[in-house]
C-alpha cells in the first residue's frame, strides 16, 4: 500500500469555519483517490461519546477518545481529519504524543478567528444563548479556548477562502511528503 496515514488535528471555536475547512479538505483529499475520513462531533458525540458534555472532564474525555479513533485510522494508513474544538492545550498535546509514540504525523490546524468574528456569524446562534446563560460554559464565552502556540498551520479562516484554506494545507501535506 503507497498511502502512510496521518492525523491532521483541527482546533478552533465554534463556527471558526473549522468543519467547513475540515469537509473541503476531505473531499479534495477524496477526489484524488486519497483514503480520508472526517471524525466531528456529528459522527462521534451522537455515537461513541454521547455519554459526555461539556464540562471540563468531559471534553477532556471527548478528546482524549477522539485522538484514539484517529490514531487507529492513521494507523489503517487512511488520513483521519479530527474537527472538535479541543479547547485545551494539554489535550491536544496528549493527542499529539500518541500519535508520535506510534510513529504517526500529527498536523494542528489551528482555525483562528477573534471570538467577535464567531459570535458575529452565530450560524446556530448558540453564542446568543450563551450570552443569555442559557447555555453554560460555552466556549469563548464562559468557557476557556487555549489557542495553540505551535501549531504546523494557522489558518485565519476569516481572511481566506475555502479553496486557498484547503490549498495551505495541501501545500504543507505534499511539501511533507504525507501526500
Ligand atoms: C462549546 C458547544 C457547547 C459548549 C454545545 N461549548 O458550533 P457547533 O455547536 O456545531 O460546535 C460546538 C460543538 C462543540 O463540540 P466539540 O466536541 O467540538 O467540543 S470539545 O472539543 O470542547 O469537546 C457547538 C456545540 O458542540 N456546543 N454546547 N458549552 N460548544
Amino acid at each position: 500500500l503507497k498511502q502512510k496515514g496521518l492525523t491532521i488535528w483541527f482546533t478552533g471555536l465554534s463556527a471558526s469555519g473549522k468543519s467547513t475547512v475540515a469537509s473541503a479538505l476531505e473531499q479534495h483529499l477524496l477526489h484524488r483517490g486519497i483514503n480520508a475520513y472526517r471524525l466531528d462531533g456529528d459522527n462521534v458525540r451522537f455515537g461513541l461519546n454521547k455519554n459526555l458534555g461539556f464540562s471540563p472532564e468531559d471534553r477532556t474525555e471527548n478528546i482524549r477518545r477522539v485522538a484514539e479513533v484517529s490514531k487507529l485510522f492513521a494507523d489503517s494508513s487512511a488520513i483521519a481529519i479530527t474537527s472538535f474544538i479541543s479547547p485545551y492545550r494539554s489535550d491536544r498535546e496528549s493527542a499529539r504524543k500518541l500519535h508520535s509514540e506510534a510513529g504517526l504525523p500529527f498536523v494542528e490546524v489551528f482555525a483562528d478567528v477573534p471570538v467577535s468574528v464567531a459570535e458575529s456569524r452565530d450560524p446556530k446562534g448558540l453564542y446568543k444563548k450563551a450570552r443569555a446563560g442559557e447555555i453554560r460554559e460555552f466556549t469563548g464565552i464562559s468557557a476557556p479556548y487555549e489557542a495553540p502556540e505551535n501549531p504546523e498551520i494557522h489558518i485565519r479562516t476569516d481572511q481566506k477562502t475555502i479553496a486557498e484554506a484547503v490549498e495551505q494545507i495541501v501545500s504543507f501535506l505534499s511539501k511533507n511528503e504525507y501526500i
